[in-house]
């Protein structure tokens, strides 16, 4: 019997939180991250890939879940010797950090693509599972406010989200093009999940692809969504703020209408079991669980609840993987 195979799209921190608890439940080499690559910036002429990272830290178990980025107990010793010279004081690189950052340009540059430099690092860090960039083309987000258009990561981390979204436009995507083995992951599928990330920031990007929405819409498997919203709410910024500002409620059954076109079923919050019924109206199986990722045993709760949506009865693995 072919092993099982679990893809998730996925972006940064509430993405890696969901992909942590499926490979507790799973096993991380029965898991494949198709990873949000529109964050990705330069800094101190370094290719950073935040969400890529955030899930290769969290499976190897070094991730900082309280920030949701970057290594636990890392240290700021560049950035501050930096800040003498008139570098950059906001997008906080930790000094192991950027060892990541160094090791995946310096591979870059010697010609490997995103998608062999993330096998390397994954490798590396003893992570068992695929970590896939959804693409290996240029791909990176902008976002247009009243004070005019920044990088994603200006805009979230600068200046703190704070700026009223008008438009977010993905740079570079009348080129880009899913890599192959994305393509074949979908395909070779036993299930696949929408992580509960930004819709529009996160996933959004990775569907916009031409041809993804074509692969998950041929795809063998079952598509489960699990809602980022919780009674109106989001974890953390930007997803209610770049959804309110492109005139989407900040809602479970709007988020649900978001992936009524892809998904068969969604996994979101008892907070929201009254909106159950207009979950199934947009045609998905609509099933309300505790959604909530505080710890290890949260974050299995909810991928098992979403396996259980994908017909798949969750095979307990006491103690593998980070809890
Ligand atoms: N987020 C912040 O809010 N402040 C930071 O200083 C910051 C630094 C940082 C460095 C590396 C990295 O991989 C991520 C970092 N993030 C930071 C998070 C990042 O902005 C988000 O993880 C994603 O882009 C959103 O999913």
């Amino acid at each position: 019997m072919m092993p099982q195979m679990y893809v998730v799209l996925a972006g940064g921190t509430g993405g890696s939180r969901f992909v942590s608890g499926l490979a507790a439940v799973v096993g991380q080499p029965q898991v494949t991250v198709i990873a949000n690559v529109a964050d990705d910036d330069e800094f101190y002429g370094l290719h950073i890939s935040p969400d890529i990272d955030s899930h290769i830290y969290a499976l190897a178990g070094a991730l900082d879940f309280k920030r949701g980025w970057g290594i636990r107990g890392d240290r700021f010793n560049f950035m501050q010797a930096g800040l003498r010279f008139g570098g950059q004081d906001w997008f906080n690189i930790g000094d192991r950090d950027l060892a990541t950052h160094h090791a995946r340009t310096r591979w870059l540059g010697e010609g490997l693509s995103l998608t062999a430099a993330t096998e390397r690092l994954t490798e590396a860090f003893g992570v068992k599972a695929r970590i896939l960039p959804a693409t290996d083309d240029y791909l990176r987000s902008s976002v247009v406010t009243p004070a005019g258009r920044f990088s994603f990561q200006e805009y979230l981390v600068k200046r703190h989200a704070a700026d009223r979204v008008k438009a977010h436009e993905l740079d570079g995507l009348e080129k880009a093009r899913p890599t192959i083995q994305v393509l074949d992951a979908i395909d070779g599928a036993s299930a696949i999940f929408i992580a509960p990330s930004n819709p529009v920031a996160s996933i959004g990007p990775i569907l916009a692809l031409p041809g993804m929405c074509d692969a998950l819409a041929r795809a063998k498997a079952k598509v489960i969504a699990v809602s980022p919203i919780i009674a109106g709410a989001a974890l953390q910024p930007p997803t209610a703020e770049m959804m309110s500002g492109l005139g989407l409620e900040v809602t479970a059954p709007s988020v649900a209408r978001l992936y009524a076109h892809l998904a068969d079923a969604f996994v979101f919050d008892r907070l929201d079991a009254e909106h159950a019924e207009e979950i199934r109206a947009s045609g998905l199986e609509a099933h309300a669980v505790d959604t909530i990722m505080r710890n290890g045993q949260g974050r299995k709760r909810v991928a098992s609840a979403a396996l259980r949506a994908a017909g798949i009865g969750a095979v307990r693995r006491s103690g593998r993987g980070p809890t």
